[in-house]
């Protein structure tokens, strides 16, 4: 069965994980996705954090899967001239390099133009053009902490906090992705190619709305009455941060359950939603919470919140996160029991679902990865192994039209 990107030609001038992130996607719903590599060297994290001596990282598989690998010197004439050919053959250009890297190789946007005026040209930078901080490289932490992200995450007693997920790299990719699509999509319509471009700053920002909706709430009432700080607590005049808190109209914690002093992960996240306070208390054995106007409303709750979730875990003590899931459930109660990285590898319904998949690579042998987390009706996603460093030099020269003798001669010049 055909993919629905089959025959999108996408030159991957990616590295690290941001721009990795989004053209991995792309090649999964089939686009032929070619991952430009300095010769000798490639993407620097097929060497960071190995395991394996002499295979590639995880951080490189994980991030490129369903690609091919061409190696190319960009800043040899050779180089430039193969490049020039890919671009007029390409769809999309994705890159992510540092400001200004691009135009200084020779390939400014009016130029790509000039060579593929159907070219869409997207881009992840740490800042938006024009921004104060436009010069900066960036990686994910310091996306984080300029996109409004680290100074809401943690608790209020600590410092500013980044989170484990990949808000600044993987998210930004996801969005460029959106815009990349987009554009094709606009393609169809006008013919024409344009510039897409997303900051890792901007993209962090976006999943922080309601933070900044937070601050709007605070600088009118000096309070918010969903966080810990409220009414016991103190505000100052920005947003503070808030712990576990649920962050929108449900108040929620992570809890304790059995064996918390030993296990690190033996929580559950839950969530006193005002619609499930019945069925709460009737699941925690306090029927006569339901009706006593000390506890019956949201308002009549917050000043208590932290006795009844204290309460709640006095009751979780003596069952496992997945024992209390398991008669939470069926009061039908918002909850998660907390899962542990190994625990999320191992879990049936994750490898079911092809969230999680085993790949089979040439010199790393099995590893898991992340599948796709879209699933479609009339799509099947099939998940193949990263390629090595430029596995697929000869192929993509030989498909640009180059001769053997020529390609020959690419690698002695030493251009690929
Ligand atoms: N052939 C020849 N030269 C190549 C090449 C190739 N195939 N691929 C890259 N290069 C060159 C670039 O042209 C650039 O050269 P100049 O600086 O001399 O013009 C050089 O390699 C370095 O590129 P870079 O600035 O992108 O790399 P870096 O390691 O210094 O910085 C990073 C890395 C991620 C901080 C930077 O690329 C960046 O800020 N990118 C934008 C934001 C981003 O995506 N960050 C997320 C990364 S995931 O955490």
């Amino acid at each position: 069965m055909s993919k629905p990107l089959e025959g999108i030609k996408i030159i991957d001038f990616t590295h690290v994980q941001a721009g990795p992130a989004c053209t991995q996607l792309l090649a999964w719903f089939g686009a032929d996705v070619i991952k430009v590599e300095r010769p000798g060297a490639g993407d620097v994290t097929r060497s960071q954090l190995r395991h394996v001596k002499d295979a590639d990282a995880l951080y490189f598989t994980m991030l490129n899967s369903n690609k091919r690998s061409l190696t190319l010197d960009t800043k040899t004439a050779q180089g430039k001239e193969v490049l020039t050919k890919l671009i007029k053959e390409s769809d999309v250009m994705v890159e992510n390099f540092g400001p200004g890297a691009l135009d200084r190789m020779g390939f400014t946007w009016e130029h790509i133009q000039e060579l593929n005026p159907g070219m869409i040209l997207a881009s992840v930078k740490g800042f938006s053009e024009g921004h104060a901080y436009e010069d900066l490289k960036v990686y994910e932490n310091v996306a984080q902490c300029a996109g409004g992200a680290a100074s809401t995450t943690g608790f209020w007693d600590g410092p500013p906090t980044v989170s484990a997920a990949a808000l600044g790299d993987s998210n930004t990719g996801m969005h460029l992705a959106i815009g990349i699509l987009t554009a094709l999509h606009q393609k169809t319509k006008n013919g024409k190619g344009q510039k897409v471009a997303v900051s890792m700053q901007d993209s962090v920002l976006n999943l922080c709305r309601v933070k900044l909706r937070d601050q709007q709430r605070l600088d009118a009432l000096g309070y918010l009455e969903e966080y810990p700080q409220y009414p016991h607590g103190e505000f100052s005049d920005v947003v503070p941060r808030g712990g576990n808190a649920g962050g929108g109209g449900q108040p929620g914690w992570v809890l304790k359950c059995k064996g918390w002093e030993t296990d690190p992960n033996a929580y559950i996240y839950f969530t006193i939603q005002g619609h499930a306070w019945a069925p709460i208390c009737k699941a925690l054995g306090k029927p006569e919470w339901i009706e006593d106007t000390a506890y019956n409303t949201a308002e009549a709750r917050q000043d208590k919140i932290f006795d009844i979730f204290a309460f709640i875990e006095s009751w979780l003590a003596d069952k496992t996160k997945f024992e209390a899931i398991d008669i939470l459930r069926k009061f039908d109660i918002p909850c998660a029991p907390v899962l542990s990285m190994k625990e999320i590898a191992n879990d049936p319904s994750l490898r079911k679902s092809g969230t999680v998949v085993e790949v089979d690579h040439p010199k790393l042998g099995k590893y898991l990865t992340v599948g796709s987390p879209i699933k479609f009706s009339d799509v099947t996603v099939e998940i193949t192994a990263s390629p090595l460093l430029g596995q697929h030099t000869n192929e993509v020269l030989a498909d640009l039209g180059y001769s053997q003798e020529e390609i020959v001669a690419l690698h002695d010049a030493k251009a690929v």
